[in-house]
């Protein structure tokens, strides 16, 4: 329990981070949007990565007053830009299936939207393959709630789960983001291709927009534009970054 009591200080006193990794878009190279990615760093000022702290969040429900957090955080960050710097920037915020069971997603993004001035269509929220085929029937009805806030809902590392294909029909989807297992080093391994390429063909098929993670070279990012993949992440773009950087990025590249 020890790092659940040092999270649950880490949250009441304010000292979680998010940085942001820039979306581009693949054939113009510019910024749809930024992921924001939470960052903890302990009392003894080293980083704890999310894949330590979400899970103990999600066990100990820590994950509500975090994920409200994050909303907050996120679009409070893209108000800030705004009065800076005039764009159509758009941010896209984690939601752990945990958030998606327990907590009452909509007003609150409803309330976040209208706390910071800012039309819903600014806010893409990703949720994991696995979390929405859990249960498809009662996630349908939060995320068509979610939707009404104007967001878009994106399917987060799709390929990894267990996708009933019905489900996908099912589900008021907007884009999928490929995961990033199927993308790092695709150039030399032709399964990948074919995955990517399998994808990219059942997104254009039910009308969603589709997101290439972990790219790491402009070999893959070329070769995915090539496929038709239209927007991407990775370090070939820029690693998560603080919201100075962030914001310097945003302004440089469009
Ligand atoms: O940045 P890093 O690769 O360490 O992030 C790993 C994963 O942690 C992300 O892919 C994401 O799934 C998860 N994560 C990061 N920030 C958040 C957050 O604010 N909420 C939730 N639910 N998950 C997050
Ligand atoms: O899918 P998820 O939300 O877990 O992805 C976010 C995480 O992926 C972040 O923690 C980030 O540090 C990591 N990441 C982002 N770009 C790349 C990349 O190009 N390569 C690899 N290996 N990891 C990346
Ligand atoms: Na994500
Ligand atoms: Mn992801």
């Amino acid at each position: 329990f020890a790092m659940e009591t040092a999270l649950r200080r880490a949250i009441d006193a304010g000292q979680l981070q998010l940085h942001y990794q820039p979306i581009c878009d693949l054939a113009t190279g510019r910024v749809i949007a930024f992921e924001a990615l939470a960052r903890w760093v302990g009392e003894d000022g080293r980083d704890i990565p999310p894949s330590a702290f979400i899970p103990v969040a999600e066990e100990s429900g820590l994950i509500v007053p975090l994920g409200r957090w994050a909303i907050d955080e996120a679009l409070r960050t893209l108000a800030v830009w705004d009065r800076r710097f005039s764009s159509t920037v758009q941010m896209a915020v984690n939601i752990s299936p945990i958030q998606l069971q327990r907590d009452c997603l909509a007003p609150i993004v409803a309330s976040a939207l209208a706390t910071h001035g800012l039309a819903g269509e600014r806010l893409k929220l990703e949720l994991t393959e696995s979390a929405l085929i859990a249960d498809p029937d009662g996630n349908a009805e939060t995320l068509r709630a979610l939707k009404a806030t104007g967001a878009t809902i994106a399917m987060d590392d799709f390929g990894t789960g267990y996708s009933n294909l019905a489900y996908l029909q099912k589900l008021p989807i907007d884009i999928l983001k490929i995961d990033r297992s199927f993308v790092t080093g695709m150039m030399a391994d032709r399964d990948k291709i074919a995955i990517v390429r399998a994808i990219l063909s059942l997104a254009t098929t039910l009308g969603m927009e589709t997101v290439a993670e972990g790219i790491e070279t402009h070999d893959v990012a070329q070769t995915l534009a090539a496929l038709g993949c239209t927007y991407g992440q990775g370090y070939a773009y820029a690693a998560p970054l603080s919201a100075d950087a962030a914001y310097e990025l945003l302004v440089a590249r469009n």
